[in-house]
């Protein structure tokens, strides 16, 4: 459990190896977090992010950070939730995880996450925080490689659950 930190945080300000970007299929920029990023980043990240061809639901692909202080960014795309019959919880999880792999396979040791899916894709917050946790705890113990996880949290909402659920 000490390699999770649960802070209250912008994302775009964490000096990390990378940062988790809750996309959309597109890759080309939206609102929400990914606007943020999109901002603070600055073009450069468009151009390249414009290369990638989108990205499946539940899958995610990899860029530089840009004017980011995080040396990458990785691009994960959730489910819309749609009721919970759609295989919503399956691609949540399957976000994290090869966002988890993505980061692995780059050698990458601190990476910092966004509650995807929560904001305007309206995923259940506490179901989907329960999901998160799960899939990040079952990837450390299996790669003890990478050495800190941060949930970014940028709504009291999420945060109060976050806090509530690692005790
Ligand atoms: N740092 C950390 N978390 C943030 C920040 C920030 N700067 N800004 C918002 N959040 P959302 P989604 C939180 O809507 O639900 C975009 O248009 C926010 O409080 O950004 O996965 C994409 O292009 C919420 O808890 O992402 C897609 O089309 C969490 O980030 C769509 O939104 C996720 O909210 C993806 O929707």
């Amino acid at each position: 459990m000490k390699k999770i930190i649960i802070r209250k945080a912008d994302i775009t300000s964490l000096d990390v190896d990378a940062i988790v970007n809750a996309a959309n299929k597109s890759l080309l920029g939206g609102g929400g977090v990914d606007g943020a990023i999109h901002r603070a980043a600055g073009p450069g990240l468009l151009k390249e992010c414009r290369t990638l061809k989108g990205c499946k639901t539940g899958e995610a692909k990899i860029t530089g950070g840009y004017r980011l202080p995080a040396k990458h960014v990785i691009h994960a795309v959730g489910p819309v939730w749609k009721g919970g019959n759609n295989n919503e919880e399956k691609l949540l999880a399957s976000a994290y995880r090869n966002s988890l792999q993505l980061a692995l396979n780059e050698k990458l040791k601190s990476i910092a996450f966004p509650n995807i899916s929560t904001g305007i894709y309206g995923f259940p917050k506490e179901k989907a925080a329960e999901i998160a946790l799960r899939e990040v705890k079952s990837f450390l113990e299996e790669h003890t490689e990478i050495n800190e996880i941060i949930f970014s949290i940028f709504d009291e909402e999420n945060y109060n659950i976050y806090k509530n659920l690692t005790g």
